[in-house]
């Protein structure tokens, strides 16, 4: 092998390895949610409120909400902003879906309209916070959309634990959103090692 190339080789390598020390592994974030004065810390949303010098594109991928068995399914969803919301009607009645405001701005309200079954309407969103879903003709039935900032986010399940996976390096805060809590958060370091958080929700 002549030097020429032997020099290029190590070149090559020390590039390889800078550029992974500089990006770093990208890491999982987890964690519990403890919930005072609530029923339970199920169904709390849980995200990262930016990312320092990064933008995220509205996903490619729509997200369904369907209207099943009289109730919202999922209850919840938590969606990255810019995400188109596709509503089914997956029952053999009507089913309407309006939302009274997005994040407590009531000039964001705004009526879907009533479909029959197996029929879908989409709607993008591109505003941060909560969407309350009721149906004014199930006046029992309630679900929210949660429009947060950046694609690093999770529900937490029955025990109030949640798992945010493929966050990158960096000094984040962590924040909560739910429909009886009050927000909360949490500054967190990730730095290539699972990390666990805990939070605290109050109402
Ligand atoms: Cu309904």
């Amino acid at each position: 092998m002549s030097l020429s190339r032997t020099a290029v080789l190590r070149a090559l390598t020390l590039l390889a390895l800078g550029a992974l020390a500089s990006r770093g592994w990208a890491a999982e974030l987890k964690g519990k949610v403890t919930a005072v004065g609530m029923r339970s810390a199920e169904n709390i949303a849980v995200f990262i409120d930016s990312v320092p010098g990064k933008t995220f594109a509205p996903p490619a991928q729509h997200v369904t909400v369907d209207q099943l068995h009289l109730a919202f399914a999922p209850h919840i969803v938590v969606i990255q902003q810019g995400t188109t919301v596709e509503f089914k009607n997956d029952d053999n009645v009507g089913h309407n879906v309006y939302w009274p405001a997005i994040h407590h701005d009531k000039k964001l309200a705004h009526n879907m309209g009533t479909w029959p079954q197996g029929l879908s309407k989409p709607f993008t969103f591109t505003e941060i916070g909560d969407v309350p879903l009721p149906c004014n003709v199930h006046p029992e039935m309630s679900g929210i959309i949660f429009g947060v900032p950046t694609p690093y986010f999770a529900v937490t399940d029955k025990d109030g634990n949640f798992v945010i996976k493929d966050v990158p390096p960096g000094q984040y805060t962590l924040k909560t959103g739910s429909e009886n809590g009050k927000p909360a958060s949490q500054s967190v370091t990730v730095a290539g090692a699972p990390v666990n958080v805990a939070l605290t929700v109050t109402k």
